[in-house]
Formats: C-alpha cells, sequence, structure tokens
C-alpha cells in the first residue's frame, strides 16, 4: 500500500527519535502515523523514551500502542516534540488547534529543545488565517469575549460537537476565528491573548526548529 504523503513525514520524523529521550508528542492524524512508527522502533529496536502527550487523544493512543508516558512533573525538560499543524506559513510561524488540543500543544511544543513539525505539503501557506483561527477561551462569558474578538475584525464561531459546545481537554471552549488573512501573526496573537477570558491562541511564532514535509511522495525537510 502507497504511504499518504503525512504518513511519509510522520515516519521520518519518527526515525530520529533517540534512545533515553524525552519526547513532545502532539496531537492530530499525521502524529498518529509517527506514534505507530515509533512503537514499531521500539519493538523491534528496545529503544526506551518517555512521552508527554499534548492531548488526551493522543495520551490514549500512546498507552494503547504501549508507549511509556511521563508528565512535566517529572520532568521539566523536552528533548524533542514532534506535531502537527493546520497552516505552515511562509517564515514558519504556525496555526494549530484544528483538534482543539492548541494549549497542551503550545506547552508541550515550547518546553522542548527541538520542534518539529509533519505535515503533508497542503498545509505550505503564504498566509496564514484561510484556515480559521482556533482561540481557546474560559467557558465563562464566552459571549463577551466572542465580541471582543470580533472587535479585532474576524468573524467567529463557537466550536461545537455533537450539539453542544465543544469543551478541551482544560474544560475550555474554543472559538474559530475566521479573519481575512493574517498579516502579522505575532500581533495577532499579542492582540487576541490580551483579551480577558482568552486562554491562548493557535498561532505558535518562532517556535519551529524543522518542518518535515511531504509533497507527492517525496519527503523534504526544511529548517528556519
Ligand atoms: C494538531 O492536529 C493540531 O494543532 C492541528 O490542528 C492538527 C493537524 O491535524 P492533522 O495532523 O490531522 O492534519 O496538531
Amino acid at each position: 500500500m502507497e504511504l499518504s504523503d503525512k504518513q511519509l513525514a510522520a515516519e521520518k520524523a519518527a526515525e530520529q527519535v533517540k534512545d533515553g529521550m524525552v519526547l513532545g508528542i502532539g496531537s492530530g492524524s499525521t502524529v498518529n502515523y509517527m506514534l505507530q512508527k515509533l512503537a514499531e522502533r521500539i519493538e523491534t529496536e528496545g529503544i526506551q523514551i518517555k512521552g508527554i502527550p499534548s492531548s488526551k487523544k493522543t495520551e490514549k493512543l500512546a498507552n494503547e500502542l504501549g508507549i511509556s508516558l511521563t508528565t512535566f512533573a517529572e520532568h521539566h525538560h523536552i528533548d524533542l516534540a514532534i506535531d502537527g499543524a493546520d497552516e505552515i506559513d511562509e517564515h514558519f510561524q504556525l496555526a494549530k488547534g484544528g483538534g482543539g488540543s492548541l494549549v497542551r500543544e503550545k506547552m508541550v511544543d515550547s518546553h522542548a529543545d527541538y520542534f518539529i513539525v509533519i505535515a503533508g505539503a497542503d498545509k505550505l501557506v503564504k498566509r496564514l488565517g484561510a484556515f480559521p483561527l482556533p482561540v481557546e477561551v474560559i467557558p465563562f462569558g464566552w459571549e463577551v469575549t466572542e465580541k471582543k474578538l470580533q472587535e479585532l475584525g474576524c468573524q467567529t464561531t463557537l466550536r461545537y460537537q455533537e450539539e453542544k459546545p465543544f469543551v478541551s481537554d482544560n474544560g475550555n471552549y474554543i472559538i474559530d476565528c475566521q479573519f481575512k488573512s493574517i498579516e502579522e501573526p505575532e500581533n495577532v496573537h499579542k492582540e487576541i491573548k490580551a483579551l480577558l477570558g482568552v486562554v491562548e491562541t493557535g498561532i505558535f511564532i518562532n517556535m519551529v526548529n524543522e518542518v518535515i514535509i511531504s509533497e507527492n511522495g517525496k519527503i523534504k525537510v526544511v529548517k528556519p
């Protein structure tokens, strides 16, 4: 069976995991492929790692695959983090959070010595913003937080799942913000982050050390 681009990028990243590492594990379907490959390596090569998962879904899959996990309580330092993205712009800034795990992803990815993003080439964009930007907000007063977000020039949608507001692993809501385009991601992030009620935005600024992209079966490794 031919491997998909996201699978190829994911497997390439899994090869960079070394024995003894504390690994930050992102979330999403691309990361799931990485975990499967990593589980194979653990089985066949006997490498030992400890992972810090960035979502309950990732934690569940890692447990099913027999990958050892740890927490920030045990380890304050992550050697390598591997995560997916919704958009990667030409300056390596990211939009993330389509899966609703952006807060934990940002914590895991930003506490790593080295952060690799894995994706198919469909995630590469000139500018962020076509994908509605996820913003995690506290449920209390989300309606007024939403108004403040709209005043920044975006159209907003409270994320739903099964006819109820989606609740993140942290017990919060997600408001998806559709900007026309995000010209200055760092400023947009700062403006949103300054609003009362906002926990975090899905814009990841200056965090990436390496991007592994696959396009039509060809892998490209790019570094900022
Ligand atoms: C997570 O998974 C997110 O931050 C991003 O939203 C998404 C990428 O999903 P996939 O790998 O399924 O394309 O990392």
